[in-house]
């Protein structure tokens, strides 16, 4: 019988992942069952460091390779000291972001190789892959314009331009197209209470099946 599941919830900046998360994981809690809510760069000590170095406003300096080098890095300690030990113990991780982003802002939005992020990728992920990403899919104009409605400064990333923003967003839809049966494109535009009923109904499908 199959251990935990891992379930990725991704997309544009500010499309409203981390809001989605908690509605997910309150109802798989509430359906009895246990998960670990968990981030990308982040979800370890370690990962979380290098999430405050890679996303540095006050860094724009960090040239593509080594920006890549370290959303690997923390990757592969994310993948062996948390995911993979909480699905061995039947856990459903529920990760903000996870491999696909690094195709999309890389390699369609930086412009690194795809051989390159693939080779990455394969390094952190050790033939590990999640059950299902659901990519939340919005302008980024709009998305920026939600985050910055928080007041918080924006990190580095998200002061890209807008070009950038929408060549990442371009970089989940074609990953989307080219494999449908792992990824899930919700419309992010739509009332928060439609987005959230979209994602748990294709958690639901995953979970069950
Ligand atoms: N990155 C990451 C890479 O380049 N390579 C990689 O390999 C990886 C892993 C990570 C950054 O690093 C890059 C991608 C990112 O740029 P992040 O924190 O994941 O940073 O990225 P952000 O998308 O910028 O995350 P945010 O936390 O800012 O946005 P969320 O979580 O998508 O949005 P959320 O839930 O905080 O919502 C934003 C606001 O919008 C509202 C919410 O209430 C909130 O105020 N909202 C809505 N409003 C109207 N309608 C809706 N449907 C709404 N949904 C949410």
């Amino acid at each position: 019988m199959r251990k935990g599941y891992m379930i990725v919830c991704d997309g544009s900046n500010g499309a409203g992942k981390t809001t989605v998360i908690k509605a997910i994981d309150a109802h798989l809690v509430s359906r009895g069952h246990a998960t670990v809510v968990t981030r990308e760069p982040g979800g370890t000590v370690i990962g979380e460091k290098i999430r405050e170095v890679v996303l540095c406003p006050d860094t724009p300096e960090l040239c593509a390779t080594a920006e890549l080098m370290l959303f690997a890095a923390a990757r592969a300690q994310h993948v062996r000291e948390k995911i993979i030990p909480a699905m061995a113990s039947g856990k459903i991780v529920i990760s903000d972001r996870f491999d696909a982003a690094t195709v999309s802002f890389q390699h369609y939005a930086r412009g690194l190789p795809l051989d390159l992020i693939n080779l990455l990728n394969d390094i952190a992920l050790n033939g590990f892959k999640p059950d299902i990403n659901i990519i939340l899919d919005l302008d980024p104009a709009i998305g920026i314009a939600r985050v910055n409605s928080r007041g918080e400064r924006l990190d580095r990333m998200e002061r890209e331009k807008l070009e950038f923003l929408q060549k990442a967003r371009n970089g989940y839809l074609a990953q989307a197209d080219r494999d449908p049966k792992r990824f899930a494109v919700i419309d992010a535009s739509q009332p928060l209470e439609d987005v959230i009923s979209d994602a748990i109904k294709v958690v639901d499908h995953i979970v069950a099946g």
